[in-house]
């Protein structure tokens, strides 16, 4: 053939730069399941059934246009188990000019890519991922020129360029962020929307058979297994979405409630990450349901934000840090990661929830990742290593380029800053204001030391009473090291006491 076309697992955009010259008359698409990527973490299991099946759909798409598309299952005999073992395998079936591809999700494999043009016998042309709002080389420059990188400057330029919620030069409504109006309780009364939810296709349930069967012990259950697989589908949670949920979803987005783990989330970080559906189709169903009057400012900047803005900015980051930035250690965090994340066994309802909606959907929303799970990683001074690992394999939408900035820099401050201004410390107050877990609790969140005290209230003095040297210097914790230089030295030893008492008994058995 002409051109062998790799495309990989979360590349599934009929637009995407490697198919875009595609001709079907001489060309081959080149899909493949490999056991590297199934195993570089052990991903749950909804997360290999829904890339997989995904994968398989979107070749019988490209099949029906009249397209050879060479895809390799897992268990096909002959499968070399790495995409480097079956890009070489394919380039001596095909014999290409040349190998084409487009820069992949995560450096890890862009260094593979790197190395095939050294060993293959074609061309191999690397063309760059344009589902993205800004290119890689673009982020650099914005970030070249700046002392701090924050999110919020980053985004007015993007808003910029993109024209979303613009009134000519100035941002839609005066304001470019309504933040301050998306922080409200949920009420106890308030209906949830029922989510669309898909029942799993005979070539999902094929691939529930094999994952379960090759991968037995991994984490999480596909007995509610209900991601879309086809991007027509993914449109259908799309418009769900924005017909059910959007206009509530600015008010309530930092919400959290036992028993509710979707709210009045967009549920798409999945299909947009794997190419289902693209950042700007969605930018531009939610601004069209604003400009329908359908949906209130807050909601549709808040979510326009989350995409154009943070979802844009991690991956800057990202790609301008490698492979340097998963290393640092900046609050020296050497803990090992509690069993509790594996079982969801403890007394502590929140993370008891959280890790029990993670388990079941492979899901959880922001705030549940952030200030639930994230903060008592945080507090508990684990390892970022592992912590990384297990965001990394735990969500279905997880890959290490928006992985691993929210985890390294925004929730464990591990890069000292560079990502965010501060870490997102915080006491049982912020749960209990933010969800109903607090009510069904044994701890008490209103004590703050002793057995029956919510231990969120003594680790989070216990962390700004350790961390000092690192960070009683930042502008944005004056206040609470203000608050701290008061306390009486009884006060200090007790929640030191309770949390060493607290955090040397936490189980903490599993290997990685
Ligand atoms: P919505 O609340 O409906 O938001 C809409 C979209 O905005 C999301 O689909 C997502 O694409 C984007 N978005 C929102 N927040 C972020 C963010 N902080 N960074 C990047 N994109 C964002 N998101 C992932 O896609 N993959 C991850 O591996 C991932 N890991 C995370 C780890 C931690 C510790 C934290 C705090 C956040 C992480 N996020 C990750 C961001 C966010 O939690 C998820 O994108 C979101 O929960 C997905 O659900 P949703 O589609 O219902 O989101
Ligand atoms: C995540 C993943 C998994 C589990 N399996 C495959 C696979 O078998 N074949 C493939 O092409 N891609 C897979 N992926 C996605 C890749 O790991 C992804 O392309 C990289 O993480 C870069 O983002
Ligand atoms: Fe979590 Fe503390 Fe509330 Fe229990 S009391 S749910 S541990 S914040």
């Amino acid at each position: 053939c002409k051109a062998l076309r790799l495309i990989l697992g979360d590349q599934l955009t009929r637009g995407i730069a490697s198919l875009k010259d595609l001709d079907p008359a001489t060309d081959v698409v080149l899909m493949a399941e490999v056991m590297e990527e199934a195993s570089y973490v052990g991903h749950h299991k909804q997360k290999l059934v829904f890339l997989f099946s995904a994968m398989r759909n979107f070749a019988a798409e490209l099949r029906a246009e009249g397209v050879e598309v060479d895809y390799v299952e897992l268990d096909q005999r002959g499968n070399m188990g790495s995409l480097g073992g079956e890009v070489a395998r394919a380039v001596k079936r095909h014999a290409p000019d040349r190998l084409v591809l487009t820069e992949p999700g995560e450096w890890r494999v862009e260094e593979m890519f790197h190395d095939w043009r050294e060993e293959l016998d074609c061309d191999v042309i690397i063309r760059q991922d344009d589902r993205f709002v800004c290119s890689r080389a673009e982020f650099e420059v914005w970030a070249r020129g700046r002392r701090a990188w924050r999110m919020e400057f980053f985004y007015r330029e993007m808003r910029r360029k993109t024209g979303l919620l613009m009134d000519g030069e100035k941002p839609e409504g005066g304001q470019w962020n309504y933040d301050v109006e998306n922080r409200k309780r949920l009420p106890k009364d308030l209906e949830l929307p029922e989510r669309l939810r898909f029942q799993p296709d005979a070539e999902t349930r094929k691939v529930m058979e094999l994952v379960e069967r090759r991968f037995p012990s991994n984490f999480g259950t596909l007995e509610t297994f209900g991601w879309a697989v086809t991007r027509k589908d993914a449109l259908k949670a799309l418009n769900e979405f924005v017909a059910s949920s959007l206009g509530t979803y600015g008010d309530y987005q930092d919400a959290m409630k036992q028993g509710g783990p979707f709210l009045f989330h967009g549920l798409i970080s999945p299909y947009l990450n794997a190419g289902l559906l693209t950042a700007r189709e969605v930018c531009d169903a939610a601004v069209g349901a604003y400009e329908a009057g359908a949906a209130p400012l807050n909601a549709v900047e808040g979510f326009v934000r989350q995409i154009i803005g943070w979802r844009e900015y991690v991956r800057g980051v990202y790609w301008l840090t490698m492979p340097d930035y998963r290393e640092t250690n900046h609050l020296s965090a050497d803990r090992k990661l509690p069993d509790l994340y594996w079982t969801a066994q403890t007394d502590m309802n929140c993370l008891a929830q959280s890790v029990g909606d993670t388990r079941d959907h492979a899901y959880a929303h922001h705030i549940q990742r952030l200030m639930v799970l994230g903060n008592f990683a945080l507090l508990a001074g684990v390892r970022p290593r592992e912590v990384q690992d297990w965001y990394l394999l735990v969500y279905v939408d997880a890959y290490e380029w928006v992985e691993l900035p929210n985890v390294h820099g925004m929730v464990l401050f591990a890069d000292g800053g560079r990502l965010g201004s501060k870490p997102y410390a915080a006491s049982g107050a912020y749960i209990d204001r933010m969800s109903d877990y607090c009510g069904h609790c044994r701890y008490d969140v209103k004590a703050k030391t002793g057995a029956n005290a919510c231990p969120f209230n003594y680790l989070y003095w216990d962390f700004l009473i350790r961390n000092e040297k690192a960070l009683a210097k930042n502008q944005r914790l004056a206040m609470p090291y203000r608050n701290l230089a008061r306390f009486k030295p009884e006060r200090v030893k007790e929640i030191r006491r309770d949390a060493k008492q607290f955090l040397d008994g936490l189980p903490a058995t599993y290997e990685g």
